[in-house]
């Protein structure tokens, strides 16, 4: 969907870039989506534009942490949206999560257009429009969720969550996994399960290991999730930044 030789040793960035420039157009992702693009894609030139191996661990143990959760739910906004729809919806039916739409700034014209992207690229359902429960501590708008989605899950993964929300569900006891490419950012630190890794790369490995999974024992998937060191995944991910995608 863009004139770049594949060839171009920025061809992934520039590729992400026009996705996020399209949702803009396509009244899916916010302005704001723009910048946290630009702040995203400077921690991947960082990190050497690649899957750590811890990052690789942390798509693993999330993947055990799905297919272990009585309701687990993929939250999507409108970064994540315009950058990977179809690759949301896959997730999504290899692990029987539901999706919903989740947005920093709701609005309902956004929340729309978002689940109809997604149906477009395969959706069945879609939650977020019926908005009918809270998460407690956040102002009204953000803090509106579905009763029967993300209010009733055990495991949420949100990709590109901001700090304030990624707490407060946090409070209500649930499981989060977050995706977000700045590993001192708060919502992968307060994550069970930090992967500090492009969406674009992150979301597409979990459901491969979420296949590979989807028969094993449950006490195979539990020994995963026991094994996996969030404090160890942020500090390879520091380690690599510092040293320069190492
Ligand atoms: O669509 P909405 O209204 O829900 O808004 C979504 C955004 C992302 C605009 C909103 O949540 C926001 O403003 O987020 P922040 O506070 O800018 O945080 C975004 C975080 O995601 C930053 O830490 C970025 O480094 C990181 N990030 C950006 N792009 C990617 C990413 N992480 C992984 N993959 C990316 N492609």
């Amino acid at each position: 969907d863009i004139e770049v030789p594949e060839s171009h040793p920025r061809y992934q960035s520039l590729l992400t870039r026009h996705r996020i420039e399209a949702g803009v157009e396509k009244g899916i992702t916010s302005k704001q989506g723009l910048i946290a693009e630009g702040r995203g894609e400077a921690f991947d030139y960082l990190l050497g534009e690649r899957t750590l191996d811890s990052a690789d661990e942390a798509e693993r143990a999330a993947a055990a942490h799905l297919l272990l959760a009585r309701h687990p739910v993929v939250s999507v906004n409108g970064n994540v949206a315009a950058l990977c729809p179809a690759e949301l919806v896959e997730l999504a039916e290899a692990t029987g999560a539901d999706l919903e739409v989740n947005l920093f700034n709701r609005t309902e014209e956004r929340v729309r257009a978002i689940a109809d992207h997604l149906r477009e690229h395969g959706a069945r359902e879609v939650k977020g429009l019926a908005a009918d429960e809270r998460v407690p501590g956040l102002d009204h708008e953000r803090a509106k969720v579905d009763a029967d989605g993300i209010h009733d899950a055990d495991v949420v993964l949100v990709p590109l969550e901001d700090g304030d929300r990624a707490e407060a569900l946090g409070r209500m006891g649930k499981t989060e996994l977050v995706v977000d490419l700045n590993p001192l950012s708060r919502s992968p630190r307060v994550a069970a399960v930090p992967i500090v890794d492009n969406v674009i790369r992150a979301i597409p490995n979990v459901t491969r290991y979420a296949r590979d999974l989807r028969d094993a024992p449950r006490e195979e998937l539990e020994a995963i999730v026991e094994a996996f060191d969030r404090e160890a995944a942020l500090a390879d991910a520091e380690r690599a930044i510092r040293e320069g995608g190492g």
